[in-house]
């Protein structure tokens, strides 16, 4: 909004002194004594208020890529990603590719839970499984650990579920060697363990489970083969023909090793 006085001369020829007395009025306001000092604190202060600005101007683009900047005395900042690790070139994923080749491979073994229903610890359980080369001719056989039905429940129709042994053909594929070496064996079998516990240099096997544990020895079979011989009695590596009695509280308590083999 603009102000008129009306003591001021109007007209077109009062228009220049009158601008000029404003002018010069304007210009002893602003310098008045003191001015000076306070245009410059005023613009000190202003250039103050800014400094840390500018710092920041200043630092930002020199660690845009990681670094520190001592502000201060005795203060470190760190900017940007300064202990971010170095790039590194991803690695790529191995090209290693697993494909089931169960049945192609021959390999028809179905495991039996002996699960009847009361849900105990046994019938939760799986079975252990060994690659191992029984027959020493460089290839690695398969050995399947079984179980088998609760005592009472068994399925009169069909065979006892036993141990599995494949041979394996260096072709992929596996033969049934179960029958012919001996381990058509009914159990209840959990782990395995395999090793050469004569030192003949043919490998045996240890087998766990409820029920006993067996130890079965690689022998020389028909026709050059093989064929594996209980000789878990001989050795005395039963066990108790049962799990330890101790549970909860009292196995904690346990201080020696459970011995399997008394
Ligand atoms: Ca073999
Ligand atoms: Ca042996």
């Amino acid at each position: 909004m603009r102000m008129h006085s009306s003591a001021a001369p109007r007209g077109p020829s009062a228009k220049p002194a009158t601008r000029a007395a404003a002018t010069e009025k304007s210009t002893r306001k602003r310098n008045r004594p003191g001015d000076n000092e306070r245009r410059v604190g005023t613009a000190r202060k202003t250039s103050f208020n800014h400094a840390p600005w500018f710092a920041i101007m200043l630092i930002a683009p020199t660690c845009g890529t990681g670094c520190q900047r001592s502000v201060g005395d005795a203060t470190t900042v760190a900017v940007g990603p300064a202990f971010a690790p170095a790039a590194t070139p991803e690695t790529p994923p191995p090209e290693v590719r697993f494909t089931d080749i169960t049945e192609s491979a021959g390999i028809h073994f179905q495991h039996t839970s002996g699960a009847f229903g009361k849900r105990l610890l046994p019938e939760t359980l799986g079975s252990g499984v060994a690659f191992f080369d029984y027959d020493n001719d460089g290839d690695q056989d398969l050995l399947l650990v079984n179980a088998c039905h609760w005592p009472g429940f068994e399925l009169k129709d069909q065979p006892a579920p036993t141990l599995a042994l494949y041979r394996n053909r260096s072709d992929a594929s596996f033969d049934d060697v179960t029958a012919a070496t001996g381990l058509a064996v009914t159990k209840y079998g959990m782990g395995v363990t395999v090793g050469d516990y004569d030192n003949d240099s043919w490998p045996d096997f240890f087998i766990t489970g409820l029920g006993g544990n067996r130890l079965f020895h690689n022998e020389s079979g028909e026709q050059g083969g093989r064929r594996f011989v209980d000789r878990t009695e001989q050795a005395g590596v039963a066990g108790p023909g049962r799990w330890p009695t101790a549970i909860g509280d009292a196995f904690l308590a346990i201080d020696t090793p459970i011995n399997f083999s008394k």
